[in-house]
């Protein structure tokens, strides 16, 4: 009998993978990952919330909740508190009823979906991506079908935003094109546009036609306030003009493996909105038919109780200000061992990631000689250091810049 499956070739090696395999086979008790995108505690543990512990708690409790299927865009309630999340609550394409909101599978499942919706219905089919970006963006994109274009944003020199070449790539992408834009804490940068780059940003975007696609996967996460962090989605959508914006619940509330978030299309009237919905529907339900219940009724317990929304708050803010206090601690360990450079970067940079400025040879180096994972980019995640692990950090950095060509 022929065999379909044994003539399938390896998918090619991933980085990410790869770093993750070699963490995992290191044998060193002192093994640190800087690697993966996610929260670790002081003690190097992941965290869960106290606030979820209590809403799952209040949920296991509540016997008037059954299992049944959820609509196809998943739970009205959350869907109305996540869009008032990240828009505010006095909006105003809110109140016009212009914005439809669709739970979906966390931040990568709200980009695919909109990704897919614009496939099949945006005449330009062209999306543009930062260089650099998460990675997992020129997939998404490509497999639902758009071609992926780029645009310049971070400029290894200065280790900030290459801003100039911002506005030149945006000013000469063809009218009706898809923009990403990181909504804050850019990944894997850590650099983010000034309030006012943003405004030209806009005023860029609008004047060309563009059409912009939010990610917000780190809402609350960069500043430690849920509002500082959406001030860039708010000045777009206050323009009246359309935009699209992907929720994620992963970092901000810890929920990585519920797979909770939300895709919103903002629209130019309610009657629009309408029709979107009915169509976002027809992308879904082939797919998966409901998103889960579970991660929903959590942020939907969270979001509605002003005591829980508060709480969480604190608890954002905690880790939030944990991440901006490794900064601070590795700069001066960095800056008292004598290394070579500026390394004021990793205190200018904000959210989850700072992008070191090393190169693929020293982070090898570092793995090798040092234990600590990290991508091949030279991305850290601040979220994964603690102050025990700065120093080792620190001397793996010194020890790979000074015997490494910079
Ligand atoms: N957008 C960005 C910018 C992002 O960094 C991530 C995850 C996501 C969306 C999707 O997250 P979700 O859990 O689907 O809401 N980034 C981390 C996860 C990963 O790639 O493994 C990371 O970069 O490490």
């Amino acid at each position: 009998m022929s065999s379909i499956l044994s003539s399938i070739l390896p998918a090619p090696e991933d980085p990410v993978l790869s770093l993750i395999f070699g963490f995992r086979d290191d044998p060193s008790p002192v093994k640190l990952n800087l690697g993966a995108g996610a929260y670790r505690t002081e003690e190097g543990k992941p965290l869960v919330l106290d606030v979820v512990r209590r809403a799952e708690q209040h949920l296991a409790n509540d016997l008037s909740k059954n299992k049944e299927y959820p609509p196809f865009s998943g739970l009205p309630d959350f869907n109305i508190l996540s869009a008032k999340l990240i828009l505010g609550d006095d909006s105003l394409a809110l109140k016009e009823k212009r914005v439809v909101t669709v739970q979906c599978l966390s931040g990568t499942g709200s980009l695919r979906v909109g990704a897919e919706f614009l496939a099949k219905h945006n005449q330009q089919l062209t999306v543009f991506l930062p260089i650099p970006t998460w990675e997992n963006h020129l997939s998404i994109f490509t497999m639902a079908g758009l071609s992926v274009n780029h645009f310049r944003y971070y400029d290894p020199k200065s280790r900030g935003l290459d801003f100039k070449g911002l506005l030149e790539d945006l000013g000469s992408a063809p009218s009706g094109a898809i923009v990403v834009l990181q909504a804050c804490g850019h990944n894997p940068t850590g650099v983010d546009p000034t309030l006012e780059q943003w405004e030209h940003i806009r005023q860029i975007v609008r004047s060309k036609g563009l059409l912009p696609f939010f990610d917000s996967a780190y809402q609350g996460f960069a500043s430690g306030s849920l509002d500082l962090d959406a001030q860039a989605v708010r000045m777009f959508v206050a323009d009246g003009g359309e935009c699209l914006i992907a929720q994620s619940y992963s970092k901000n509330l810890g929920l990585y493996g519920e797979r909770i978030g939300a895709l919103n299309i903002v629209c130019e009237s309610e009657n629009v909105a309408r029709i979107v919905e009915s169509q976002v529907i027809l992308v879904v339900r082939p797919m998966y038919l409901c998103p889960p219940i579970h991660g929903a009724s959590i942020v939907t317990t969270i979001l509605k109780d002003s005591d829980m929304y508060k709480d969480w708050t604190i608890e954002l803010k905690g880790m939030a200000d944990r991440i901006i206090s490794m900064r601070q601690q590795l700069y001066e360990a960095i800056k008292a061992r004598g290394t070579p450079g500026d390394w004021s970067h990793i205190v200018k940079h904000i959210g989850m990631f700072t992008f070191t400025g090393l190169n693929e040879e020293q982070v090898r180096f570092i793995a090798k000689e040092y234990h600590i994972y990290m991508t091949y980019d030279g991305r850290i995640s601040m979220a994964s250091l603690s102050s025990n692990t700065v120093p080792q950090l620190a001397d793996a950095i010194h020890a790979a810049v000074t015997r490494i060509s910079y």
